[in-house]
């Protein structure tokens, strides 16, 4: 049989049977962008497109959704009604309960059911093996917390055509419900902010009978790539052929070869989500595609497909497209001077958004009478309730907390997590994986992880390894562990449908596997051949799931191995673009089309989780890499942005998608450095390891076909200039934990757009080359263009920057580009005045080698000459989850220049006696602050002295001071400090 893989590759199944070979096929130069479909191909996006255009079209159009006056109650923060949809010219309705939620977060939810009919024709339309009911479930994956209801809610106006709800802090946020037709206004302070259905594009296709015609009116396949199919061409019952709806794609649907047999018909919802006076919307991830998110019904600079979210693997994929990768986050937020707001989406079906920019009209003598643009989005998903949640904001922060205290913060991951990694597919055996050990510490190149891809395996049976080229997987993870280091093995959820695999075996015995339509086990192609998927809805097939992993059970591994999953879209090469196909049915009896964006992290959650069981007792937090992805999977590990190519440009694409990752609650993510397709040029080896010096996952890879480029191979002066970016890397671990701590604190994105930390400068909304890391001031533009020397950074305020390397204060103010010379060796870097960030700046081969080093501090001195400057430091074991029981030091460092001191203190102002200090915080009293480095000192440092004073002692510490010299700054250095990191100390200055 011949398989045209959907990967664009080209190989045959029987190659494939010798699955060794596998890996023969021909990748082509870029993604097939027809293996994927256009919106015109997906029937519900071309029928909500329709929908939208007949709408605009007309003059006189009027939603068909209105509220059942009589239906409405207000109870406890939550209102309810039956929202009525007229479905046909004689007036026949269905009923849509409506419940509209007002949690005590200030964050609003607005849910849209279909009411089950008693209606025989439905009912007998299915038979037992699919859930008769919207899929409603997405919430019990996603929602973590904050969904307790305002009971200070209340209702402040009702009449006979609206309800207005009045809640959120102060009761400064309304919801204006109209009942004729249904639209709902939110309001902050009495200025509108977010309208749903204002354009009057809800659809909710209610679910209908099918009747059989007979098969006398054949037609031509739309929406199958040109290939022909045969469909009946249907007539439904409650006349909409008369209200001139495209039913073609309304029951069985083709595409490139494959049927989808919709057995609940149509049933899409569709909803117009309008951000008045926004012209600003980011979010929505994962598209390769600008931060600010483009208009997509077409023109110049605009595109004409709306943004996809169905999460595929879309092989070698384009730049600068809506078009859907590997992972959904359907979460998109506004932002103009003063606002930001967002919605959130919680649909796990196939979706898509489309969005219009339009001048609103405003009286030119009113006051404030200048125009203004709103952004209007549509937003359609195939199957599953309506449910939306609506914040009010007013900042960005509030936006990325509220939407972390729903669906969770980011894991606090190991410190290792944070080092860089170094993968390939594949290592070739253990020798080689030995030997690479061996030369990253010959070249002095850190490095904390090493990866192995598909091919350590037997034959890609996942939990096996190759004898012939893994013999001695137990001595190649000790020789690791020698110098703190860890191991990746990669599991995929396709299991090998072959004789005598125990894994297969218990996999279809136990009945944990996805089933095809007719409910039996489904089967498909992926990198064994013919393969099964464990089916992660089931918790059972979880349970067995995490047996796997024992190390009893994979052998071979120990504490040090970890996980990485790819392909869990899931990628199935012969079925519908490249995923399962619609109709599959998952745990439950719900259809694969109801959750297929949930599915990658059903799969990433249940590694997790096995791993953290591996053993009774566990003790260090797991480390899993997902390629897919959905709303909450930054509970569970980390992501990465798949298989992009060695080209500048894709080095480019890479920072606006791990910033729109940032924004949208899964900051820990990286793009595979080096690029994965192709043999990048040495230039731009080197500058994507200086990118990716300030990705929050750092990892280095390449494909099969690749020569081998581990940094060492590069020569000189690449490899001393990637050391550089890696020493930086590992130089500034303690300011990167520091910031993970905090997005798993309150969800702070870990690199931050200019938006986000600058939202009052409009000037920077567009950027997305260029981004603040935590919370240390450095602003950073790593270079992603070819042969570039030098690097235009926006200045988004009125503050001292200075060059990270030289010390160089840059002449420059607000809103100017500051031109930073950047010649290979040099990454623009600048420190933004007033802060205080933490450094290790020993030298070691791995992050756990550097546990116990010294400390040494950056203050940066702002525009008013030292007056103040501040940061903070966040440290733990970096392993276990002590730091849940108090196991942990995070100091706020203060510089008060009145007083010249520079101290130390709890940053969250804990009692020391409150913890009784486990062993890892004991040995942390031998661990110091060593040197102070003060940029921008002022010149009266010259003659100074420092006293510190800790711990009812004080001691003298030797106080370097340069004066400023040709454009560099004056500095000081206070050396030999010797103050404990975890306790209060002061450094005075007299
Ligand atoms: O497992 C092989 C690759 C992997 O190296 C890559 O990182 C993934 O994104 N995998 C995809 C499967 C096939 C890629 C063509």
């Amino acid at each position: 049989m011949l398989v045209s893989s959907p990967l664009s590759g080209k190989w045959t199944a029987s190659l494939c049977l010798l699955s060794t070979l596998c890996t023969l096929w021909t990748p082509a130069v870029s993604v097939k962008e027809h293996d994927f479909k256009k919106c015109d191909q997906s029937g519900f996006c071309k029928r909500n497109r329709v929908f939208a255009d007949n709408a605009g079209a007309s003059s006189s159009w009027e939603s068909p959704y209105n509220i059942l006056p009589e239906s409405r109650s207000f109870k406890d923060g939550q209102f309810q009604a039956i929202v009525l949809k007229t479905i046909n010219a004689k007036g026949d309705t269905v009923r849509l309960p409506l419940t509209v939620s007002f949690l005590e977060s200030g964050t609003a939810r607005v849910t849209v059911d279909e009411e089950k009919r008693q209606n025989k024709e439905i009912e007998l339309r299915y038979d037992s093996k699919v859930r008769k009911e919207r899929y409603n479930e997405a919430e019990e994956w996603v929602v973590v917390g904050g969904l307790g209801l305002d009971k200070e809610a209340t209702v402040g106006f009702e009449d006979k055509s609206q309800t207005t709800v009045k809640y959120g802090p102060s009761s400064a946020f309304e919801a204006v419900i109209k009942l004729s037709p249904f639209t709902i206004d939110f309001k902050r302070d009495g200025e509108s902010q977010i309208k749903f259905n204002d354009r009057g594009l809800l659809n909710v296709e209610h679910w209908r009978p099918k009747i059989e015609q007979p098969e006398t009116e054949k037609k031509e396949g739309e929406g199958d790539g040109g290939e022909k199919k045969e469909e009946t061409t249907l007539e439904n019952k409650e006349g909409s052929s008369s209200s001139g709806e495209d039913e073609s794609t309304w029951w069985d649907e083709s595409f490139g070869g494959n049927t989808d047999t919709k057995p609940r018909g149509p049933e899409s919802i569709a909803l117009d989500i309008s951000f008045s006076g926004f012209d600003h919307v980011y979010g929505i991830p994962s598209h390769a595609g600008p931060l600010s998110l483009r208009e997509t019904r077409g023109g110049e600079g605009k595109y004409s497909e709306p943004y996809r979210l169905y999460n595929a693997d879309v092989f070698e994929y384009i730049l600068d497209s809506p078009m859907t990768l590997y992972g959904a986050i359907p979460f998109m937020q506004a932002h103009r001077k003063g606002s930001s707001v967002g919605v959130f989406w919680l649909n796990a079906a196939e979706t898509w958004i489309d969005i219009i920019k339009a001048k609103d009209w405003r009286n030119p003598l009113s006051l404030g009478g200048s125009s203004k643009t709103s952004t209007h989005t549509h937003w359609f998903s195939e199957s599953g309730l309506l449910d939306v949640f609506v914040f009010l904001g007013p900042t960005p922060q509030d936006l990325t907390k509220k939407y972390g205290e729903l669906t969770g913060y980011t894991a606090m991951p190991q410190e290792f997590a944070l080092g860089y990694h170094q993968c390939r597919w594949n290592y070739v055996s253990d020798e080689d994986v030995r030997d690479v050990d061996r030369k990253m510490d010959k070249s002095n190149l850190p490095y904390d992880v090493i990866w192995l891809d598909i091919e350590y395996t037997d034959e890609k049976k996942y939990f096996t390894w190759d004898k012939h080229t893994f013999p001695d997987p137990i001595g190649m993870g000790k020789q690791l562990d020698n110098h703190g280091r860890k191991l990746v093995t990669i599991i995929d959820p396709h299991i090998k449908n072959a004789e005598g695999y125990q894994v297969v075996t218990e996999l279809k015995s136990k009945e944990h596997a996805v089933k095809n339509k007719e409910g039996s086990i489904f089967e498909g192609w992926c990198w064994p051949g013919s393969s099964h998927w464990i089916d992660a809805f089931s918790p059972a097939a979880r349970e067995w799931w995490a047996t796997l992993f024992k190390y009893d059970s994979f052998k071979g591994t120990m504490k040090n191995t970890w996980i990485w999953n790819d392909m869990n879209e899931p990628s199935v090469f012969n079925g519908p673009e490249t995923t399962m196909p619609k109709d599959n049915i998952h745990y439950g009896g719900w259809e694969h089309r109801d959750v297929h964006n949930l599915n990658g992290m059903t799969f990433h959650n249940a590694t997790h989780h096995a791993v953290k069981s591996r053993e009774p007792g566990e003790l260090q937090r797991p480390f899993v890499l997902t390629r897919s992805f959905f709303s909450g999977s930054q509970r569970v590990g980390a992501m990465w942005t798949g298989d992009n190519q060695a080209a500048w440009d894709h080095l480019h694409a890479s920072f606006p998608m791990i910033l729109s990752q940032g924004i949208s609650g899964f900051p820990f993510s990286g793009a595979d450095v080096g690029g994965f397709f192709g043999n990048p040029e040495k230039d731009l080896q080197t500058r994507w390891y200086q990118a990716g010096a300030f990705y929050p996952f750092f990892r280095g890879h390449a494909h099969i076909d690749s020569r081998r480029r581990e940094p060492y191979l590069a020569g000189e002066p690449y490899t001393s200039i990637i050391a550089a970016a890696l020493r930086l890397r590992y130089s500034l671990l303690p300011s990167w934990y520091t910031a993970f701590h905090q997005a798993y604190v309150d969800g702070t994105p870990i690199i931050k757009p200019m938006f986000y930390t600058h939202p009052g400068e409009e000037a920077g909304y567009d950027i997305d080359d260029q981004f603040f890391v935590g919370n240390t001031g450095l602003l950073a533009k790593p270079v992603t263009e070819q042969d570039k020397v030098t690097a235009e950074i926006w200045i988004p305020d009125n503050e001292v920057y200075y060059d990270y390397f030289t010390y160089k204060t840059i002449p420059t103010s607000k809103g100017k580009r500051a031109a930073i010379d950047a010649p290979l060796q040099k990454i623009p870097l600048l420190m933004q005045g007033g802060h205080i960030f933490a450094r290790r700046d020993r030298p070691r081969r791995s992050s756990s080698l550097m546990k116990w080093d010294d400390y040494t501090l950056v203050v940066t001195i702002g525009r008013d000459g030292g007056k103040s400057a501040e940061g903070d430091l966040y440290v733990d074991d970096g392993e276990s989850y002590d730091f849940e029981k108090g196991q942990y030091i995070h100091r706020k460092f203060v510089l008060n220049g009145e007083a010249t001191t520079i101290s130390s203190t709890d940053a969250e102002s804990r009692d020391p006696s409150s913890v009784k200090e486990g062993d890892w915080m004991k040995k942390m009293h031998d661990v110091k602050v060593d040197r102070i480095v003060i940029v921008g000192a002022p010149a009266s440092w010259a003659k100074k002295q420092a006293t510190v004073e800790s711990e009812g002692k004080s001691w003298p510490a030797s106080l370097d001071y340069s004066a400023a010299a040709h454009g560099r700054a004056s500095f000081a250095t206070v050396k030999k400090v010797g103050a404990r990191i975890g306790a209060d100390w002061k450094v005075v200055v007299s």
